[in-house]
């Protein structure tokens, strides 16, 4: 079969691009190697910025986030005894949304079915092929076990931090940056509502803690754990007393509710960033290019600057006949990239308990300038609400 874009991997990333693209009369075939039911699965992230929030609306993706999304004016800091409100509204003019990633994907499935885009889920040995060419392919086996080829124009490695599309970038063209934190994120969804009316970012001696939610009856919080810990060192008890310690419960009259654990995992966190976004046919957006930490709940508005860039690149070129935003993508799409792994790190290093207590003191400073500085609270607000998306 032909096409002009082939995009491997139905996560935010490709739905948007597939999305993106037909908008402006560009076929796409999408490929992914899990099923619906498994994408939609999976619990990830919870915080749009306004800018990603904006840019759905554009594109008539956004009706359910407004009817059922939270808008966030910004975030408590937290460390013991003491409680800060940051209203990046007030310091920046801009707010963030909270929908939870699992909803969006949803919304995305929705809208590529309705415009009957060409999809194949459960696509096993997806392999690409002559990304150096003019003409290359994407095969695979589909979910039937009937082997395919896709010819397109273009390849979109839309495929996340495990697919294959990254690895198709020639050694001595790859620059891979990367690292590893001390410690990892023990994530919890549970069937209570929020003790908290906006997000709470706790630093605490124990280790980070952070309160957010999904909706109005159901919270998501996080704790920070080792990063070879085991979710069975967790019982729902011991996972509800450290996050009570940790976020103050007692504290000014305040109480954390606790109640039913849905799920509990423990993720990694890293930072990663891998050049070029380009390379002949193939680019690269979202986490198959880049993974952050998530203290600054970038990932997801991440994937879709980049595929909001890529999409307006590929029109560009493939419609237009004019390759210059395609040809600067990359560096167009990293300078976003490296200013939210630096914002990231900054957040995840202010946050966690890590070092010795020189190290306590530094954070703890820092935390008390940012919650009582106007530069200081400006600097975070801008970068957790979101630069524009050409930034
Ligand atoms: P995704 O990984 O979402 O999607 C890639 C898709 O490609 C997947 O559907 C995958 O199945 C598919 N794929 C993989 N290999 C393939 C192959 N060989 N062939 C075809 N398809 C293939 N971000 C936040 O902002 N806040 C958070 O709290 C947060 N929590 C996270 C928790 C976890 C456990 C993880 C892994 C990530 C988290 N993230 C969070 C980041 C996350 O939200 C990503 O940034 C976001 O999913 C990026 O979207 P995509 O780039 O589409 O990648
Ligand atoms: C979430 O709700 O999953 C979430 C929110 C903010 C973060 C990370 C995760 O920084």
């Amino acid at each position: 079969m032909r096409t002009r874009v082939a995009i491997v991997g139905a996560g935010p990333a490709g739905l948007l691009l597939s999305h993106l693209l037909d908008r402006e009369g560009i076929e796409s075939v999408l490929l992914e190697n899990r099923s619906e039911d498994y994408v939609l699965g999976r619990i990830r992230a919870g915080v749009l910025e306004s800018s990603s929030v904006d840019l759905l609306e554009e594109v008539g993706l956004a009706d359910r986030i407004r009817a059922e999304g939270k808008q966030h004016r910004g975030i408590y800091l937290q460390w013991p005894h003491e409680r800060h409100h940051l209203d990046f509204v007030e310091h920046v003019g801009r707010s963030v949304w909270i929908y939870g990633q699992t909803e969006l994907t949803k919304d995305l499935m929705t809208a590529r079915k309705a415009a009957g885009q060409r999809s194949f889920y459960e696509a096993a040995d997806v392999r690409l092929h002559d990304i150096d060419a003019d003409h290359p392919s994407v095969t695979f086996i589909d979910a039937g076990g009937t082997p395919r080829r896709v010819e397109a124009e273009v390849i979109a490695g839309c495929d996340g931090f495990h697919g294959p599309s990254r690895t198709m970038l020639p050694a001595p063209v790859q620059k891979v940056w990367e690292r590893v934190y001390a410690y990892a994120w023990l994530g919890v969804l549970a069937d209570v509502a929020p003790s908290t009316d906006e997000l709470i970012y706790a630093w605490h001696p124990d280790g980070f803690a952070l309160h957010s939610m999904r909706s109005e009856t159901v919270s998501r919080l996080y704790l920070q754990v080792e990063p070879d810990d085991d979710i069975a060192n967790w019982s729902d008890a011991r996972i509800w007393d450290a996050l009570a310690a940790r976020l103050g419960h007692g504290q000014h009259g305040w109480t954390l509710q606790s109640g039913p654990v849905l799920e509990k995992s423990i993720l990694p966190m890293r930072s990663f960033v891998s050049t070029p976004m380009r390379h002949g046919r193939l680019f690269l957006a979202g986490d198959a290019a880049h993974i952050v930490p998530p203290t600054g709940a970038k990932g997801l508005n991440l994937a879709i600057a980049d595929v909001t860039l890529l999409s307006r690149a590929l029109v560009s070129w493939l419609r237009d006949g004019d390759s210059g935003l395609a040809e600067a993508y990359s560096e167009t799409a990293l300078r976003r990239v490296w200013r939210c792994t630096h914002f990231s790190w900054w957040m995840t290093s202010m946050l966690h308990r890590s070092g010795d207590d020189f190290d306590a003191q530094l954070q703890l400073s820092q935390l008390r300038w940012v919650v009582s500085s106007h530069a200081g609270a400006s600097g975070l607000a801008e970068n957790y609400a979101g630069l524009p998306i050409g930034y």
